[in-house]
């Protein structure tokens, strides 16, 4: 099979469960602190420049975005959190949102958490990776802004983003750079694998 992610759709925004598609499409989500750079790691991975908005009002949309992905499977860009600046209300609904999304273990295939190179993960961070292994499906971590990172820093990093996040020998760990490139194959194999794997 032959998967060209370039071919990618806007399918619809899910604001509640209900919303959520169904169908027999594998789906990979994708998660991540606000302005970690989940939306700039998409297109880069996509090698679509604007298709997921960059820098857009962040903790301001608690919406469950699918895109569909050269009919192979849907990409699912689930709502960013640890935005200071979101009310309680905000809050409530991201929660149960991503409370649905976790609650039915039969929508993902693969998870792909997003964090931040440079920083130790935060315990938002640890809940998210906490929500991840409780789904029983594989899930794998970017560390991206690596380019941000001198090069004698990028080892100690990487393991102290394993450690706090408790993630065991088999879990990937995937540095990468949106800005760059860097790492952008490797996620794209790791995708492509457990879609094919699960179609
Ligand atoms: N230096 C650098 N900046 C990045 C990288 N990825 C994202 N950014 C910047 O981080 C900010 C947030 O990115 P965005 O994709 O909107 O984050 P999101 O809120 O997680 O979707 C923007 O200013 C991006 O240009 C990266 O790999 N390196
Ligand atoms: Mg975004």
């Amino acid at each position: 099979m032959s998967i060209n992610v370039q071919k990618a759709e806007f399918i619809l925004s899910a604001a509640s469960p209900k919303d959520f598609r169904r169908d027999a499409l594998p789906q990979v989500a994708f998660a991540g602190r606000s302005n970690v750079g989940k939306s700039s790691v998409i297109n880069r991975l996509l090698n679509r420049k604007n298709f997921a908005r960059v820098g857009a009002a962040p903790g301001k949309t608690t919406q469950i975005n699918y895109f569909k992905i050269d009919n192979a499977f849907y990409l699912v860009d689930l709502p960013g959190y640890g935005y200071a600046r979101v009310s309680k209300g905000e809050r409530d609904r991201w929660g149960r949102l991503m409370e649905g999304y976790f609650a039915d273990p039969e929508l993902m295939t693969l998870g792909v958490m997003i964090v931040d190179a440079r920083h130790k993960p935060t315990a938002d961070d640890c809940t998210m990776a906490q929500w991840y292994r409780g789904a029983g499906c594989p899930f794998l971590v970017v560390a991206n802004k690596l380019d941000k990172l001198k090069k004698s820093e990028v080892e100690g990093n990487l393991q102290r983003i394993r450690e706090t996040l408790e993630l065991g020998e088999e879990d990937m760990v995937i540095p990468f750079s949106a800005e760059k490139g860097t790492g952008r194959d490797e996620l794209l194999r790791a995708i492509l694998s457990s879609v094919e794997a699960s179609s």
